[in-house]
C-alpha cells in the first residue's frame, strides 16, 4: 500500500535498534520522526505502547529496523510484565540501543534502574536527551552528568517533536550498525498487520480522549474485518474492566463513543487508502490485564503470516542490488 512503503535503496548498514527508557520520554515519537510517518501510536498518558513495534527505514545507506518498545516501569499486572520484558528482550537482542530520556523531567530511582539494565547490555549504547526543544541550551549539560558513569557511545540532544537532532542521530545509528544487506525487503515500512495497526489507531484515540484510569484499563479487539471493493467494515470492541469505565467511554447519549469513532475513522481512512466503515462496541471485561489467554490473542495479532525476514544474505545478491 503506498502509505505503508520507502523509497528502495542500497544498503550498505543494516540491523535493529532498539528505543527504550521510560514510559512518556517520546519514543514512539522519535520512531516516527525518524520514519518520516506515523506509525506508533503516542499519547500524553505513559504506557501507552505496549509491544514491540517495528519500524523499518531504508536509504541508500542501508536499512535500520527501530524496535519501538514499551516504557520501562514497574509492573503491577501481567499485561505489565509482558510489556517489560519486550523492552527487555529488544535490549538484549538489537545490535545498537539507543535510551532516550526525557529532559523535562528530573532524574530519578526509575531512570537509575533503567541504567542498571542497560549496563548489562552488551551492543552499543546511545543516549539521546529527548524534548531539547522544551530546554534551553545551558540546561542540558547539567543533565548529561547523570549518565557519565554509563558507557554511552554517544550523546545527543534531540527533539522528536520538531526534529533536531533527528540528522546526528541517524548517522551514529548507521555508523554503529554492521555491514550487510537489508533484512527485509525494502519497500517495508512495518511488518505489522493492518488489522494490528487499526487497534492501536483506535486505542490512540481513546486515550486521547479520555482521562485518569481508563487509558491502563482498555484495550482494543478486532472482531471482524471485512474487504468490499475500496470499503473496509472494521468492527471492533473497547475492552473495559467496569461498568463505570463503560459508561465514560460511551459518554452522554453517546457522544464519547462518537468522537472516539470519528476520529479513528479519518486516521483509518489515511492509513488504509480506503474508505472505512467502523463498528464500535464496549465491552466490560473485569481483569483483562490478567488473563493470559486473551493475552496471548492480541499479541498474535502483532504479527502477519505474510511477512517474512530476508535470508541472512540476500542483501548481497548483485541481482537485487540491480534492481534498484
Ligand atoms: N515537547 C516535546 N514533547 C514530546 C517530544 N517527544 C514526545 N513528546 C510528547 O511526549 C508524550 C509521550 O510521547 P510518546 O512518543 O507516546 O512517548 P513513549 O516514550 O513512546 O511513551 P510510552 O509508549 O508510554 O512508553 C506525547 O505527549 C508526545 O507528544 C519532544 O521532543 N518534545
Ligand atoms: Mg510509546
Amino acid at each position: 500500500m503506498p502509505e505503508r512503503t520507502r523509497p528502495v535503496g542500497i544498503g550498505g548498514k543494516a540491523g535493529t535498534v532498539a528505543l527504550v527508557g521510560r514510559p512518556n520520554a517520546g519514543k514512539s515519537s522519535l520512531l516516527n520522526r525518524l520514519l518520516g510517518e506515523k506509525l506508533a501510536i503516542v499519547s500524553d498518558k505513559p504506557q501507552t505502547t505496549r509491544h514491540r513495534i517495528v519500524g523499518i527505514l531504508t536509504e541508500a545507506r542501508g536499512q535500520i529496523v527501530f524496535h519501538d518498545t514499551p516504557g520501562l516501569h514497574r509492573p503491577l499486572h501481567k499485561l505489565n510484565q509482558q510489556m517489560v520484558q519486550a523492552a527487555r528482550d529488544a535490549m538484549n537482542d538489537c545490535d545498537v540501543v539507543c535510551l532516550l530520556v526525557d529532559l523535562a523531567e528530573p532524574f530519578g530511582a526509575g531512570d537509575k534502574f533503567v541504567l542498571d539494565l542497560l549496563s548489562r547490555v552488551e551492543a552499543p549504547k546511545v543516549l539521546a536527551l529527548n524534548k531539547a526543544d522544551l530546554m534551553k541550551k545551558p540546561a542540558i549539560l547539567p543533565r548529561i552528568a547523570n549518565y557519565a558513569q554509563a558507557d554511552f557511545a554517544e550523546i545527543v540532544p534531540v527533539s522528536a517533536r520538531d526534529g533536531e537532532g533527528c540528522t546526528a542521530l541517524l548517522e551514529i545509528f548507521f555508523r554503529l550498525l554492521p555491514a550487510g544487506g537489508p533484512l527485509y525487503d525494502r519497500e517495508l515500512l512495518t511488518i505489522h498487520p493492518d488489522r494490528f495497526l487499526a487497534a492501536e489507531t483506535i486505542r490512540e484515540k481513546v486515550l486521547g480522549l479520555t482521562s485518569e484510569e481508563l487509558p491502563f484499563s482498555t484495550a482494543v479487539k478486532i472482531d471482524r474485518w471485512e474487504e468490499v471493493g475500496d470499503l473496509v467494515r472494521i468492527y471492533a470492541s473497547i475492552l473495559v474492566e467496569r461498568s463505570g469505565q463503560k459508561k465514560i467511554v460511551i459518554g452522554k447519549q453517546g457522544q464519547m463513543i462518537k468522537t472516539i469513532g470519528s476520529a479513528a475513522r479519518f486516521d483509518l481512512e489515511a492509513q488504509l487508502g480506503r474508505r472505512v466503515y467502523l463498528d464500535l462496541h464496549v465491552r466490560e471485561q473485569p481483569g483483562w490485564r490478567e488473563q493470559p489467554q486473551l493475552l496471548a490473542e492480541m499479541a498474535r495479532e502483532l504479527h502477519s503470516l505474510e511477512v517474512r525476514e530476508l535470508p541472512g544474505d540476500a542483501g548481497d545478491e548483485p541481482k537485487e542490488r540491480g534492481d534498484d
